[in-house]
């Protein structure tokens, strides 16, 4: 084993836009990395990965063109003299949701793949379904109502599978599938999840879907992790055998193909991990662990939290953990992150980051109890779009000065995540004991190059704040994920494997006074989203 484990590990991340490689050594350093933009294939004629259909829902992506990409992928790190030869494990991670039909007869094709001829060649006729619908498509509400209606309503079916039922999941897909195109759902053999697709090119064969994307479906009961029953029998008949098993994301579900060993030299005892979906995947590559909170301010603003207790709730999602099988993560998106940051620096700010971040230094915690909801998209959480501010007194006012302003977008951004992130079951929440001196937020994204940014949220979470300077955090953990695979998965904690990886910075850390503003302002923030959410279902 320790033989094994000196070579390098590969994290391959099939994203929507690209599909990235990163290659570690075993001392966890990056020795490579590499990207195709799947736009750069101009037959495929997509727009940032995909096409969007005349009714604005449906969102698709041609499945070979994956394939394709890889196959360049491949090819160009091959040119560059990559050595396939010392890679012992990969892994890697795929857009989530996304789902690859394969067509009966499909699995003898990819079990006899030859090298003399590019894998997208000898594939092109293996797809029951020629364009996968992606996690952008959002045309199956019907769908969506028709679970909720059969399990007994939405929260049930977020008890069960740990999300109320969502258009882009891929049994509420499937099920659209069934519905309008039953000659193709008849002619499929086996689904897979982007993220196990990805993994069946590696080994030849179908690998099984992992139970952390498994829980991006709406068809995996995420505390047993299997097939929820009552799920499968409310989507299409026969789809149990088109699902094949689910297993930890851990496992080892093969080694690489001779295609593989032929075509490019790496060892036939390459041993393939499970691959999983991109925000798990990020998870791993941030080696988040209990009582963390990973916040990304990117264009819009995700936040994973680890959990062991967790609360499914008709917000935010709740996914088997890729890195530990007794825990979960949770996964919240924030549509309203850099893009209304940004207007408020243009508006109040004139254009410049540093006088936005002098106007928040300037402003005391708590802004003096002005509060400000912003959403200038239709926000996800709370389902609010407009501006909405609060005096002191808690009576909505039509403007703040600019200072006023500044603080209280970063402040109302950051309790809206304290008090999602609390309702999902994070032990940092109102309600509960705070988790220790190990808690940590680890701050990612554009926006966390901005200290007086961080310094909010370190109050706001009065936790010291981390900053993770990693681009590609899902293909960093495919690789982090492909060395504990190998290293014998559930019987090496992750954290022993990643233990020698770079050190965070620490980006702030909170003031004494914080959280006794910051609990208070968390009920303030709570009353204020009541007050938009009956003024948006008046309008
Ligand atoms: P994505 O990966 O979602 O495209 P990034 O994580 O690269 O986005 O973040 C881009 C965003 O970072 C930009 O929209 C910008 O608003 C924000 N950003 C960049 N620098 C700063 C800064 N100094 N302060 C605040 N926000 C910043
Ligand atoms: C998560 C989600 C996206 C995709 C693509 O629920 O839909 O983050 O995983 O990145």
């Amino acid at each position: 084993m320790a033989g094994k484990a000196d070579g390098t590990f590969l994290g391959f991340d099939f994203s929507t836009q690209q599909i990235k490689v990163i290659a570690i050594d075993n001392k966890l350093e990056t020795i490579h990395e590499s990207a195709v933009k799947l736009d750069d294939l101009k037959e495929f004629n997509t727009s940032g990965g995909c096409h969007v259909h005349d009714d604005n829902l449906t969102v698709t992506a041609p499945t070979i063109m994956w394939v394709k990409a890889l196959d360049i992928l491949l090819d160009n790190m091959k040119t560059s003299g990559f050595d396939f030869s010392r890679v012992a494990a990969l892994s890697g991670s795929g857009q989530q949701h996304g789902s690859v039909f394969w067509k009966t007869g499909a699995l003898e094709i990819l079990s006899n793949v030859q090298p003399n001829k590019q894998l997208h060649e000898q594939l092109k006729d293996c797809f029951s379904v020629a364009d996968s619908p992606i996690w952008m498509d959002s045309s199956t509400s019907k769908q969506c109502r028709e679970l909720e209606q059969i399990l007994g309503g939405p929260q049930k079916v977020a008890d069960i599978t740990g999300s109320r039922a969502y258009e882009r999941f891929t049994r509420n897909q499937i099920a659209k599938i069934y519905q309008t195109k039953p000659e193709a759902y008849n002619k499929t053999e086996r689904i897979s999840l982007v993220s196990s697709f990805a993994a069946s090119l590696f080994i030849g064969g179908y690998a099984p879907i992992d139970d952390s994307d498994g829980s991006g479906m709406n068809m995996l009961d995420i505390h047993s992790r299997t097939w929820s029953e009552p799920c499968l029998q409310a989507t299409a008949p026969g789809l149990s055998e088109k699902m094949g098993p689910v297993v930890p994301s851990h496992k080892v579900v093969g080694s690489v193909s001779s295609y593989f060993v032929q075509s490019f030299g790496f060892s036939p005892d390459c041993q393939v991990v499970a691959f999983t979906g991109d925000n798990p995947g990020s998870l791993a590559g941030m080696r988040l662990k209990q009582g963390d909170i990973a916040i990304s301010l990117g264009t819009s603003d995700t936040v994973f939290l680890w959990l062991t207790d967790p609360k499914p709730a008709l917000e935010g999602h709740i996914l088997a953990n890729p890195v530990d099988t007794s825990a979960f993560m949770a996964l919240l998106c924030f549509k309203n992150g850099s893009l209304m940051r940004e207007k408020i620096r243009d508006r109040c700010a004139g254009g410049s980051w540093e006088t936005f971040s002098q106007h928040l230094d300037s402003t005391p915690m708590g802004n003096n109890g002005n509060l400000g909801l912003y959403f200038d998209v239709q926000e996800i959480l709370p389902q609010a779009v407009g501006t909405f501010r609060f005096n002191s007194k808690g009576e909505q006012v039509s403007s703040f000065s600019d200072d006023e302003e500044v603080r209280a977008v970063i402040e109302g951004q950051f309790l809206s995540k304290r008090v999602y992130a609390a309702k999902l079951g994070y032990s940092l929440g109102i309600d509960c004991e705070l988790t220790g001196p190990e808690s940590r937020v680890l701050a990612t994204g554009g926006a966390s190059s901005n200290k007086a940014i961080l310094q909010v949220m370190a109050d706001v979470f009065n936790s010291p704040v981390y900053i993770q300077d990693v681009a590609n955090s899902a293909c960093l953990g495919g690789a982090y994920r492909a060395k504990h695979g190998l290293m014998g998965g559930s019987s090496v904690p992750f954290s022993e494997v990643v233990k020698d990886a770079p050190d965070f910075t620490l980006g702030a850390t909170p003031n004494p006074e914080a959280d006794q503003i910051y609990l208070k302002l968390c009920e303030e923030y709570k009353k204020a989203e009541n007050i938009v959410l009956s003024e948006q279902t008046i309008s």
